[in-house]
């Protein structure tokens, strides 16, 4: 039987992603506005996985589906883990991401190797209309590139470089990327569990 759930997410990308990532699996995934939420959530939280929680219990308290959400971010090593859960606001909510991807690439000016170690964080939150809750948080580890590179992805995509492939995240095709990502290995593993727990049958 197929499942509606919501992903409460504002990005494009990232429901983009989502998805492609549960594409082989026998849900629909309607998008917050599709469930009839238009609005602001404000992520008050100080990790990953509070800010997903607060995301996923708004729009399931609202509209009584099972809700899935994805707080997620790049820490770079180098700069003590900046930009964290605050990735999305760094240097502004509306500043362009070339103009944040250069700002980092700048920031590690004569830093090198594995000094410039880094990995994408993402942490996948599922709340049920009954109010139980799930959440787990899943990395990728890679390092920031000397220069963007790449057109696919979004975000801080064209510098997080790949040394095992030589190439960044935004030379990854889509598949390529939700093979290895933070939100493919997050998703999938949340997907495992919510069908153990019989939220939805398996494709
Ligand atoms: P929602 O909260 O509405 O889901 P958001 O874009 O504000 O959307 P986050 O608060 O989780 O999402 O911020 C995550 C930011 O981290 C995102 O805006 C990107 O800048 C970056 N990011 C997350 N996943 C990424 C990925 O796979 N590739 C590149 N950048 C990513």
């Amino acid at each position: 039987m197929n499942t509606k759930i919501i992903f409460a997410t504002g990005n494009k990308d990232k429901l983009r992603e989502f998805r492609q990532i549960l594409q082989d699996e026998d849900v629909t995934i309607l998008s917050m506005k599709e469930a009839g939420f238009e609005g602001d959530i404000e992520e008050n939280g100080t990790t990953f996985e509070e800010n997903a929680l607060i995301k996923a219990r708004t729009i399931a308290g609202k509209c009584h589906l099972l809700t899935l959400a994805d707080d997620s971010g790049l820490e770079v090593d180098y700069l003590n883990k900046e930009p964290g859960v605050y990735s999305a606001r760094y240097l502004g909510e509306d500043t362009p991401h070339s103009v944040k991807n250069a700002s980092l690439i700048e920031r590690l000016t004569g830093v090198e190797g594995e000094a410039r170690s880094a990995r994408f964080v993402c942490a996948v939150a599922a709340v049920f209309p009954d109010g139980h809750e799930e959440v787990l948080r899943r990395t990728m580890e890679g390092q920031i590139a000397h220069a963007p590179a790449g057109e696919n992805g979004f975000g801080y995509d064209p510098i997080f470089y790949l040394p095992d492939r030589g190439c960044t995240n935004a030379e990854l095709t889509p598949e390529e990327k939700n093979k290895i990502s933070h939100r493919g290995k997050a998703l999938r593993a949340m997907c495992d569990l919510l069908k153990e727990a019989g939220a939805f049958s398996g494709s």
